[in-house]
């Protein structure tokens, strides 16, 4: 009797130093019950002198299971690639310090060494997006995936809805950054007013988009999977500036649109 009980604690003691003793390398587990209908966006913002530009919109995946991204990143310099992108631990502060956002998401200790491996995307680090979905090779990434190890309720350890993402060259130097802001989802509501909902079979109807942020005068695109990107190789106005800011602003949500319906 006391025996069988010392042998129990000694199990129990030995399974936690088993765990202890490997922190890290913990695989990813699969994210299921995302809200439905949850939808995020980070938009790069225009910097004088740069011109990269994009964003990356998330709502929730099929049933809850993961989430679909749709990335737009565009005007990349012709040197420094191939370039990457993940979603990083903290937000950017209101100074625009992309450096101050920390290391990648990763909420399971897996680190970045060894490299990941995008057949086995459970053993990457949770915001290594490109390392999972591709690098950047060109100048400009128009993709869409769905990833089922991020999450969209607040709180779990995969969140990243209060966070930001950051793209780098391949010498890991930080060119672009933007914090993800929640556009809405889960609850059903009417299109608030700030901006009109594209016409069609929707219109008026129970878009569960409602846009805190995105404010102006809607998309005047039918629909956008891909958000165009504004041209800033010419030299332009402040007037066409703000002009296509309003317009890349409806091209998001229009994007977000397409994903959600
Ligand atoms: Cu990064």
């Amino acid at each position: 009797m006391l025996s069988a009980t010392l042998y129990s604690l000694l199990a129990v003691a030995a399974g936690v130093a088993a765990q202890t003793a490997t922190p890290s390398a913990q695989d990813a587990p699969l994210v299921t019950n995302n809200p439905i209908g949850a939808s995020y966006v980070a938009v790069l913002p225009k910097k004088d002198g740069s011109s990269l530009g994009g964003s990356i919109q998330v709502v929730s995946g099929p049933g809850g299971k993961g989430a679909k991204f749709a990335v737009s990143i565009s005007g990349l310099p012709a040197e420094g690639g191939p370039f990457m992108y993940h979603i990083h631990e903290k937000p950017v502060p209101e100074n625009g310090n992309c450096t101050a956002t920390g290391a990648h998401l990763d909420p399971y200790k897996r680190g970045e060494i060894p490299l990941c491996n995008p057949e086995d995307k459970k053993q990457c680090q949770t915001g290594d997006l490109s390392g999972k979905y591709g690098n950047i090779t060109g100048s400009s990434l128009a993709v869409q995936y769905e990833d089922l190890f991020t999450s969209l309720t607040p709180g779990t350890p995969a969140f990243f809805g209060n966070l930001s993402f950051v793209v780098h060259l391949s010498n890991k130097t930080r060119i672009g950054c933007a914090n993800f802001q929640f556009l809405g989802g889960g609850i059903s509501s009417v299109a608030s007013s700030g901006y009109a909902a594209p016409t069609g079979a929707h219109h008026g109807g129970n878009s569960t988009i409602s846009s805190p942020t995105l404010t102006g005068t809607g998309s005047p695109y039918g629909n956008g999977g891909t958000p165009t990107s504004s041209s800033t190789n010419n030299p332009q106005n402040s007037d066409s500036a703000a002009s296509q800011v309003i317009l890349g602003a409806g091209a998001v949500l229009a994007g977000v649109m397409a994903l959600v319906l």
